[in-house]
């Protein structure tokens, strides 16, 4: 696992690094920096209001130096009523000295948004998965479970810890996810747009240690949770910059609702059915096209970035059949989802027999153009799972949450790069 795909090994090598929070490829050499001495702040402040006259980093407070960087990433104006401030001076020099106490500075900071950068990242790179599919295809119940079945249970299982890299990331799942999911028992509700919220832009940060083998590996995990009609065409994607981060990801896990596929929708008998969706071959042609137009490749050739195509909401085609048009649409007893995977390696053999049987399941219900698409990702695999585990009838989790599978395609895709086994 330690070693990158071609797309994250040119982007995590020694100088250059994604910043997970921005997604910005940034020069390792050229960082800003901040002195962990609360003196220094103060002095900078001081010696400003000596040289007389108003500097843009005065805030309110004498302790606290305006942060400019940070503030204009959050869409906040620096020299308006309420800038993002800090008690630690920032350091915009990329000697990593600090220009008040003369002492070298450890907090390594993004220049673009001042967010940490982690140790390792030279060697490691961040890992940024994006999870991607239409509105309604469970996306955010994907990623809440995700989240909490890698802290809790994947974590345990490989040897390794999963930490929030920020006090925003857990501010942010506590909030958004946790809390309502797993304490409130209810449903989370759509995913605001980009347009609206520049907030969620940001996405959740973990870091997740190995702790086993010869050297600890540290690797930056980015979840990012989008609204899935701003996933509706090519150019919107453009006009809110989501081509960058899907771009310069290091993996992708696109989700396919088998509910919205009007071959299983008309099949299937079941209440609280949703409306049939959108060609989801379109939108991941419209994906395979923007990552193209973004590293520049040509229209034919193959992308660099693994792609995990995953089925969700599988506990819905995993009951008995109630007549024969609905036999051809589920999971019967015989299938390889029934095969548990084998506890703390990666089971090879167990996801490429899924990844088989997803494949034709999707070629025959969903379209032969989808597939042919999926192709275009030189590196991509198949899988079911369900965040779930139920059906919910309501808004309410009367069923509670037992997860199925989520974790797979995160174990496939944390084994990309030729080395297999190595969580
Ligand atoms: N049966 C079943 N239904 C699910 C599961 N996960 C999500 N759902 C249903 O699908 C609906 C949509 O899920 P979301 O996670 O909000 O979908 P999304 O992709 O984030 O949607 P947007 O944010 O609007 O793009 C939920 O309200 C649930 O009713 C699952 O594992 N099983
Ligand atoms: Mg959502
Ligand atoms: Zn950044
Ligand atoms: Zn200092």
């Amino acid at each position: 696992m330690s070693k990158k795909t071609d797309q994250s090994t040119k982007i995590g090598s020694t100088t250059s690094y994604v910043c997970p929070f921005c997604f910005t490829s940034i020069d390792l050499k050229r960082i800003h920096y901040q002195c962990t001495n609360v003196a220094c702040a103060k002095m900078f402040l001081r010696k400003l209001s000596e040289s007389g006259g108003k500097s843009e980093y005065m805030s309110r407070n004498l302790d606290e130096e305006i942060d400019i960087e940070g503030s204009i990433f959050l869409g906040k104006d620096p020299a308006g009523p309420s800038p993002v401030t800090t008690k630690n001076h920032i350091i915009r020099n990329p000697s990593g000295m600090c220009d008040m106490c003369g002492r070298p500075a450890y907090r390594r900071l993004c220049p673009c948004c001042h967010n940490p950068i982690p140790q390792g990242a030279e060697e490691e790179g961040s890992t940024v998965f994006v999870v991607l599919g239409p509105k309604g295809v469970g996306k955010s119940h994907y990623i809440a479970v995700l989240i909490n079945e890698l802290r809790n249970s994947f974590s345990p299982e490989f040897g390794a810890i999963m930490s929030p890299a920020t006090d925003k990331t857990t501010l942010k799942y506590r909030e958004m996810y946790y809390k309502r999911l797993y304490e409130e028992g209810r449903k989370l509700a759509p995913t605001l747009s980009f347009e609206g919220s520049k907030e969620s832009r940001e996405p959740m940060i973990y870091y997740l240690r190995f702790l086993e083998g010869e050297a600890p590996r540290v690797y930056t995990l980015a979840f990012f949770d989008t609204a899935g009609e701003d996933l509706d065409s090519a150019n919107k994607m453009m006009d809110l910059s989501l081509n960058s981060f899907i771009s310069l990801a290091s993996g992708i896990v696109f989700l396919v609702d088998p509910l919205q596929v009007p071959y299983i929708n008309t099949r299937i008998r079941m209440d609280n059915k949703p409306p049939q969706g959108k060609n989801v071959a379109d939108m991941l042609g419209n994906i395979a096209t923007i990552i193209r137009t973004n590293n520049s490749l040509k229209p034919r050739d193959p992308i660099d970035i693994p792609l995990a195509v995953a089925l969700t909401k599988s506990d819905v085609l995993m009951k008995m059949p109630e007549n024969d048009e609905e036999d051809g649409i589920l999971f019967g007893p015989s299938s390889s989802l029934y095969i548990d995977r084998e506890k703390g390696k990666y089971d090879k053999t167990n996801f490429d027999q899924i990844s088989a049987e997803i494949e034709e399941y999707m070629r025959r219900a969903v379209s032969e153009a989808f597939t042919q698409t999926v192709k275009g990702f030189r590196d991509h695999s198949y899988f079911a799972v369900s965040a779930l585990g139920s059906n919910p009838a309501g808004n309410t989790l009367t069923r509670g949450i037992s997860p199925m599978r989520v974790e797979d395609p995160f174990i496939w895709l944390l084994n990309r790069g030729g080395q297999e086994d190595r969580v």
